[in-house]
């Protein structure tokens, strides 16, 4: 009985570990919105971006017209100054996703001359979320959120059951041994 027991916490707690997962998994942005990555209707990019809530692993994306704009990253200096003759990266593409995978600032001005002057320049800051502190302590599982998970995802417990199935055994195989043993 304890056995079973036993192989079902693993099974829950590997699925709480692939439900954790998924959930992290980064929203996708499009920058500008309908808008997209344009000198056109003065897109207010610094209020786009205030307005967000970014986190590593986001997906930030960039849609334009190849021939009209491009997509630069820089440092801060060259943001302000709108400086792009030392990109730390260049997109080219018109349709250029991003993944964001520090956090702090992430600077993106259009290349094309004028255009950052004209506007045409995102701060993508993505802050450390204090409440989200990922420490994941063993100690404190908090089931009273995740309870509901395991529920949906209890197609995933079969295979999972199956990986702790070898320790199912060796427990077995104690318990054999110590019944004969006393
Ligand atoms: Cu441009």
């Amino acid at each position: 009985m304890a056995l079973i027991l036993e192989n079902r916490g693993v099974a829950i707690f590997l699925c709480l570990m692939f439900a954790w997962f998924k959930v992290s998994n980064g929203d996708v942005y499009k920058v500008g919105d309908s808008a997209g990555w344009t000198i056109i209707g003065n897109v207010d990019y610094k209020q786009w971006a205030v307005t967000k809530t970014f986190q590593v692993g986001d997906i930030i994306v960039f849609e334009y017209n190849p021939q009209f704009h491009n997509v630069m990253q820089v440092t801060h200096a060259e943001y302000r100054a709108c400086n792009v003759s030392s990109p730390i990266s260049t997109h080219t593409t018109g349709n250029d996703s991003i993944t964001i995978e520090t956090y702090g600032h992430h600077l993106f001005v259009c290349g094309v001359p004028g255009h950052c002057q004209a506007g045409q320049k995102v701060d993508i800051n993505v802050l450390r979320a204090p409440s989200l502190a990922p420490s994941p302590s063993s100690e404190v599982p908090s089931p009273v959120p995740t309870v509901t998970v395991p529920a949906p995802s209890r197609s995933d417990a079969v295979p999972l059951c199956a990986l702790s199935m070898p320790f199912g055994k060796l427990g077995w195989l104690l318990l054999v041994l110590k019944l004969f043993l006393f």
